[in-house]
């Protein structure tokens, strides 16, 4: 996935266009640059900047679209009038509907100007007007709309929020980085327009406030907002899961100049690590080959409540068998998992704690060893299953069976099934899916069911 950060350049990396680079980096995206401006700066100091010509930005405008697809574009740096009107045109011609997410930098940590004062009135006109989201902090925010700095007013940053969509045109705006003392959070205030076309505010806050001051926190915020986004999730999902992921990197600082520090951008999605390290565990299961079915196996993980497949972790590809051994053929990636990620979607409506799955090969004894583990396991049988279901085209990608499966498997369920079974239909192979709340928890429940085979054959 290609997203594009448009923006100035920061020669130290902490912020700028390098630092989008490394966010898109930690994401898996590939990271497309569009310069607006040089700074020259460093951990001590913001000594000057230039916009790039006209003409330099323009080309670049058109050698990246003339040749990248684009999923997504995060705007930062801007400095000129000239340089809002260019973007604003480019960005329209592309006439695609992406997310934008705008960061509206005006002033760095060290006292550098990022947007010239005269440029304001276009930067709201050409830029702001653009966002599907604008994620201004405190100062930036009251320098929009014009207002003495509210400081220490917790409360009127709800106002504030859905004033900077009025006034903007933003479809929706987050007010970044508001200390309340009285919860020790960092939150964000958020203002969204909902179907209706009213304003609709809230309060994410995720993680602690961090006492060590860093630069390059504001960029990495909205470079992960930005592929949070682009992952499909809602604007709530994609911020609170930006903010643990810029918590992070915040909490994990380093000490690359002589003046402030940098955050580390070196933070890898934890999810796919542990997915990852579950499926290495799997793999060397003794007799791990036994579980895998004739459709071999998918594994998942995702964050509470996923919305849709896009938001779950599975294996591109899938565990596959190997004479006696198994082995991972295809990466782990968002959307990799159309059946098992949409159990799982469907288990986690019910049971919201259950954040990962993996199907398993169907049998009598994997059966029994599963009853003697003393585990919960729940059924459901296609040979019911409604016709316009079964019947339904789109069956196969939107996984209508598995819905109604699961659905009706876990009606009757009181506590979290360890496991859902289904015996098979015409053309249908059987199948068990194991259901955890981590991958972890998923490899102890196979581990016990493996054992426990031993034990009885
Ligand atoms: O953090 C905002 C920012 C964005 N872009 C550039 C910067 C800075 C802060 O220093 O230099 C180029």
């Amino acid at each position: 996935m290609n997203l594009l950060s448009i923006g100035g350049s920061d020669p130290s990396s902490g912020a700028g266009i390098q630092a989008d680079v490394k966010t898109f980096g930690a994401y898996d995206a590939y990271a497309l640059t569009i310069t607006t401006a040089l700074t020259a700066q460093n951990t001590v100091e913001f000594v000057r900047a230039e916009p790039v010509s006209s003409r330099m930005l323009e080309s670049q405008f058109d050698v990246i679209l003339s040749d990248f697809e684009i999923s997504g574009i995060k705007i930062g740096m801007v400095y000129t009038s000239n340089a809002a009107k260019i973007i604003s045109k480019k960005i329209s011609e592309m006439s695609c509907k992406i997310p934008i997410v705008i960061d509206p930098v005006i002033y760095s940590t060290t006292g550098g100007v990022l947007l010239e004062e005269s440029a304001l009135k276009d930067y709201i006109h050409y830029i702001a007007s653009q966002a599907t989201i604008i994620t201004p902090n405190q100062q930036e925010a009251c320098i929009l709309l014009g207002i003495a700095n509210q400081k220490n007013n917790n409360n009127n940053y709800f106002t504030i929020a859905s004033d900077i969509i009025q006034i903007t045109g933003a479809k929706s705006a987050m007010i970044t980085g508001i200390q309340d003392m009285n919860i020790n959070k960092v939150t964000d205030v958020i203002a969204e327009r909902n179907k209706n076309g009213d304003i609709n505010t809230y309060q994410i806050a995720e993680y602690p406030i961090v006492k060590n001051e860093t630069h390059g926190g504001g960029c990495a915020y909205s470079a992960a907002l930005l592929c949070e986004l682009v992952s499909g999730k809602t604007i709530r999902e994609s911020s609170k899961d930006a903010q643990r992921f810029v918590a992070q990197c915040i909490q994990n600082p380093i000490k690359v100049g002589t003046g402030i520090q940098i955050i580390s951008a070196d933070v890898k999605d934890s999810n796919r690590l542990k997915l990852t390290h579950a499926v290495n565990k799997f793999c060397q299961l003794k007799d791990a080959y036994k579980c895998i079915p004739e459709c071999q196996t998918n594994f998942v993980y995702a964050n509470k409540n996923p919305h849709n497949t896009k938001n779950v972790l599975g294996i591109q590809g899938r565990i596959i068998r190997m004479g006696n051994t198994v082995a991972m053929a295809g990466d782990i990636a968002y959307g990799g998992s159309k059946h098992v990620a949409t159990a799982l979607i469907t288990m986690s409506k019910k049971f919201s704690q259950v954040q990962s799955a993996i199907n398993i090969k169907y049998s009598q004894d994997t059966i029994s060893a599963m009853n003697n583990a003393k585990m919960h396991i729940t059924h459901y049988d296609r040979r019911y299953e409604p016709r316009e279901i079964k019947s339904d085209e789109k069956n196969s990608t939107n996984g209508s069976t598995i819905q109604w499966g699961i659905t009706q498997a876990i009606k009757d369920s009181k506590t979290i099934p360890d496991a859902v079974c289904h015996d098979g239909d015409y053309g249908k192979e059987p199948m068990i899916i194991i259901f955890g709340i981590t991958p972890d928890d998923v490899i102890l429940k196979i581990n016990k069911i493996l054992s426990n085979k031993r034990k009885i054959t």
